[in-house]
């Protein structure tokens, strides 16, 4: 009854089993009897759409006459998941809708399983823009999220002999049943050509771009559906498509590939999502697509601003805010400039000055590899006015900022510039993101305050105001409401049922943290959670676990820096143990990974292969009487974690101190009763004190003690012949053991360790990192404690949801104000 009467049109599961059946006959020309699992996917989403489009007009028709200021969250990934569940439960929907398709047998998991995952995303970054536009809608503030229209999102991953490799994703091969395409909004992209520089009728001179090709972007827009209902936002993903669509000249003079080819290569732009995280390729397809979908969005932005503001720019700061989801989108600040300057005939100072309020920026990364540099080459034959206007950013920015504050030092000046020199000149986009925005911010304490330190040090000694920290969150209703109903219903019994939109409510399940009663209803489910995960590892792996195991989980994408490495280091460790005592004392533990690596990342592929080759070892021998076991999930994704984090015990969040910036599915784990073992990095540290420490197991190196050791100079032999376990271990990939008849399939991990310098300091970290593991065994010895401590996790991770990340950024950064939809 409670969530009809939230839900914004009253109706009952007879009404909804009508819409239902109603949408199966008329929209998609079939009926109960012969309809498939997708056509009753499709009918049951066609009836949720009657109520989100409503209000998506609703939400839309009241940001247009309040004239409100918004926020535009610029991102080349929004990783979505699946839509149904998530519109269902924000609707307040879910309950009605299951009732109804009960009715008509069916059950509603199975239903939304049907659904492919939008996984328009790598990972973090990608997921973040997928809980902040959750949480915009939810606090009712006025938001647009822009991104492209891939049609192929992150690739599948399949293992072929314990092998990774990917095949492409087709998401939308079925139709997606939410997204609307407005061809009445399409716009035209130039790209290519070359400038010219001309006298207007005054006199001064103006540069013209002749472009050398015009791209068409088709914006598609996804509901994002508030919780409650109330407010629906849309997220705006733009295709490409080629302008005209045939060259006919060149086609009748007999040119068929010809014509042909440049219709292909414009919409090759939005084919397909770059899987590299964080690690930059500087593909010229890529720069097209930064530009393709700033340019379209900006142009959407502009259009929209016209119809309320005519020709006067002088609010427009006040009604736009652009947030760079890292520099990926950093573009956007020149072509506003171009757009300014070139096409609005405005002054420079003027313009600028419209820049530096409307952009604000987000870094997520302190790796060097993952720093966006653009050849000076590449610009210039992609975007060449662009190229002027960004040096003409710098010149100014160093001739007059730059000198002021430390006169005539070059040394600084060079590290300041936009342009780094050298061997080839390069257009580094991190210094024009903190040139051209209005604030720069890290995502989590540490790391925020290591971009000041360490990445940025010259430009935050210039503008110190500039610099602010944002740590992440997550949404609670897709990652616990959602992915855990039983936790969910009993936290409505024990606190009510506010906590969607409020979580420090959860914090009240404290006073039952100690209560047998409630502690085992809580593990119970906990123990519901693992059961059900137990079926998804014998469908996808064929390995049997025991539920009553330690569900051990390290989900995320495959790097060096997240060392899922010296997690398997760990778990040889472990087996060697057990097989030199097959009688150790030790509660059976499964240790359970799901990771992308990137295609082109040899030793990201290499551990996942090693990986797979020790869980086959390890899984058939029956020396250790199943006390250990060791699964990969193939192709982890934002429905597989749905399925995972409820049924973790344990949430590996291993990086070496100062490589994560923050991390997230760490939140996600913790939130969901899972005792963290981590380093103290990212917002690992946060969690710690949120949490208390007695309710995670920290270890190994900190971020000083990190730095300290690199000085020093780390030396990985020295804990090759200091520690005999970790030699034994090292050694075991080079024989054939895990890979019988074909020795040194795995040594190139043994070698990263050792030859290849360790860069991530897992041999440093191994031996406090094995006696963190065996305080969390003890741990979960104390069957009461281990409950007292996942409960607390649940209880006291309010600070992580996402929603106070975005109140942080509306206070620090964009300013907004919250708009009721009637
Ligand atoms: C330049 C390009 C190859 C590139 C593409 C994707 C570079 C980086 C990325 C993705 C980065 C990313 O996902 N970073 C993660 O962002 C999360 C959200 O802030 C953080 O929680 C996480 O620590 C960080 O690794």
């Amino acid at each position: 009854a409670k969530e009809t009467e939230m839900a914004i049109g009253k109706i009952t599961p007879k009404q909804f089993k009508e819409s239902i059946i109603k949408h199966l006959n008329s929209t998609f020309g079939t009926d109960i009897n012969k309809a498939s699992k997708k056509a009753w996917w499709n009918a049951t989403s066609a009836a949720l759409n009657e109520f989100v489009y409503d209000r998506l007009s609703q939400t839309q028709k009241t940001h247009f006459e309040k004239d409100t200021r918004a926020v535009h969250y610029f991102s080349l990934e929004f990783l979505m998941g699946r839509l149904t569940g998530n519109n269902l439960h924000n609707l307040g929907l879910f309950e009605t809708a299951k009732k109804a398709l009960t009715e008509l047998d069916i059950d509603i998991n199975t239903l939304v399983d049907e659904e492919e995952d939008m996984a328009l995303g790598n990972g973090g970054l990608g997921r973040l823009a997928a809980c902040f536009i959750d949480s915009l809608a939810t606090m009712e503030l006025p938001a647009i999220g822009y991104g492209i229209h891939y049609e192929h999102g992150l690739f599948r991953q399949e293992f072929k002999d314990g092998h990774q490799i990917e095949r492409p994703d087709s998401w939308r091969e079925y139709g997606n049943p939410f997204e609307i395409r407005r061809p009445e909004s399409i716009q035209d992209i130039p790209v290519y050509g070359y400038v010219e520089t001309k006298f207007n009728d005054a006199g001064k001179v103006v540069k013209e771009w002749h472009p050398g090709r015009i791209i068409k972007g088709v914006p598609w827009d996804v509901p994002v559906v508030g919780y409650s209902g109330k407010t629906v936002n849309v997220l705006r993903l733009w295709e490409s498509r080629a302008t005209n669509f045939f060259n006919w000249d060149v086609f009748n003079s007999g040119g068929y590939h010809d014509a042909h080819k440049e219709n292909v290569e414009s919409e090759t732009i939005s084919k397909v999502l770059y899987p590299n995280d964080e690690t930059d390729a500087g593909k010229e397809l890529r720069l097209i697509q930064q530009y393709f979908f700033c340019a379209c969005s900006l142009k959407d932005i502009i259009r929209r601003y016209k119809r309320a503001h005519a020709d006067d720019w002088s609010n427009f700061s006040a009604q736009v805010a652009v947030q760079l989801n890292d520099t990926h989108p950093a573009i956007a600040i020149p072509e506003l400039m171009r757009i300014l300057v070139d096409r609005a005939d405005m002054d420079w100072d003027q313009a600028w000055k419209i820049c530096r309020e409307t952009f604000s920026y987000t870094n997520h990364t302190l790796l060097p590899e993952a720093l966006e540099k653009w050849s000076v080459r590449l610009f210039e034959k992609v975007l060449p006015r662009h190229l002027e206007i960004i040096y003409e950013i710098n010149r100014r920015f160093l001739e007059s900022e730059v000198d002021a504050k430390w006169p005539g030092d070059n040394a600084i000046k060079s590290k300041l510039s936009i342009i780094e020199e050298g061997h080839e000149r390069m257009v580094r986009m991190g210094n024009l993101s903190v040139i051209g925005s209005n604030k720069v911010n890290g995502v989590a304490e540490v790391h925020s305050a290591l971009v000041k330190s360490d990445l940025f040090p010259e430009f935050n000694a210039l503008w110190t105001d500039k610099f602010t920290n944002v740590t992440n969150g997550v949404t609670p209703r897709r990652w616990l409401k959602a992915c855990n109903p039983a936790l969910s219903k009993l936290i409505d019994k024990t606190v009510g049922d506010q906590w969607p939109t409020n979580q420090e409510i959860l914090r009240d399940l404290d006073k039952k943290a100690d209560d047998a009663k409630f502690q085992k209803a809580y593990m119970d489910i906990k123990h519901e959670n693992k059961v059900a995960l137990t079926k998804v590892i014998k469908e996808l792996t064929d390995v049997d676990v025991d539920p009553s195991a330690i569900f051990d989980i390290q989900i995320k994408r495959l790097h060096e820096y997240k060392r899922q490495h010296l997690n398997l280091l760990h778990i040889m460790a472990l087996y060697r143990r057990l097989l030199q005592n097959p009688t150790m004392d030790m509660v059976p533990r499964v240790f359970i990974f799901g990771a992308k690596a990137a295609p082109g990342y040899k030793l990201a592929k290499d551990i996942i292969y090693a990986i797979n080759k020790v869980a086959d070892k390890v899984n058939n021998d029956e020396r250790i009487g199943g006390k250990l076991k060791v699964v990969f999930l193939p192709n982890y994704r934002v429905s597989l974690a749905e399925k995972m984090i409820p049924a973790a015990d344990v949430s590996e969040q291993i990086s070496t101190a100062g490589k994560e910036a923050s991390g997230t599915g760490n939140m996600k784990l913790a939130l969901n009763g899972a005792i963290t073992i981590g380093t103290l990095d990212g917002a690992n540290i946060e969690i710690a004190e949120e949490v208390g420490e007695e309710n995670v197991v920290i270890f190994g190196l900190t971020v000083d003690e990190v730095k300290a050791l690199k000085k020093q100079g780390y030396n990985p032999w020295d804990y090759y012949y200091g520690n005999e376990e970790i030699k034994a271990v090292l050694d075991w990939f080079d024989t054939d053991y895990f890979t019988p008849g074909k020795p040194g399939e795995l040594s190139s991990i043994k070698n990263s360790f050792l030859d290849g310098g360790d860069p991530y300091l897992c041999l440093a970290d191994f031996e406090s990192y094995s006696e963190g593991q065996k305080e969390i065994e003890a741990k979960y010895k104390d069957k009461k404690g281990w409950a007292r401590s996942a409960i607390l996790n649940t209880a006291y991770m309010g600070k992580f949801n996402s929603d106070r990340s975005i109140q942080d950024y509306v206070d620090r950064i964009w300013k907004l104000k919250s708009c009721t939809v009637k």
